[in-house]
């Protein structure tokens, strides 16, 4: 005698909205480099080879695109990453004397 199938009742599950937005994808920022009369170019081409893993190439045309508009989007990473990278760049032009800006923006 083959035993019968029941369908068990579905758990209702209940999430609460402050449970929901922790599950939510974490926001991005954006890394942005501005643009002065000081820094070198070779600097700049130096930061975003070592600190954004950026290729020469792809180095060389985001440095050119911060001198020649003014800023650039070097990157765009969760907001530990953005703060972390923003500190590095920072505070290695000012060991370095140069006045290079980096800020990040929610986006
Ligand atoms: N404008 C600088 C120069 O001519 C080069 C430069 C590029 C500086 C990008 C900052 O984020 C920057 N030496």
């Amino acid at each position: 005698m083959p035993k019968e199938i029941t369908t068990e009742p579905v758990e209702q599950v209940v999430v609460e909205s402050s449970v929901v937005s922790a599950l939510e994808t974490p926001k991005k920022y954006k890394v942005v480099l501005y643009n002065d009369d000081y820094t070198p170019m070779e600097f700049v081409v130096e930061i975003l080879r070592n600190i954004f893993y950026l290729t020469e190439g792809n180095a060389t045309q985001v440095m050119l695109e911060i001198h020649k508009k003014g800023r650039a989007v070097c990157g765009v990473f969760t907001r530990d990453v953005a703060e972390t990278i923003v500190g590095l760049v920072n505070d290695y032009a000012r060991l370095n004397q140069y006045p290079l800006l980096c800020v990040l923006e929610a986006e």
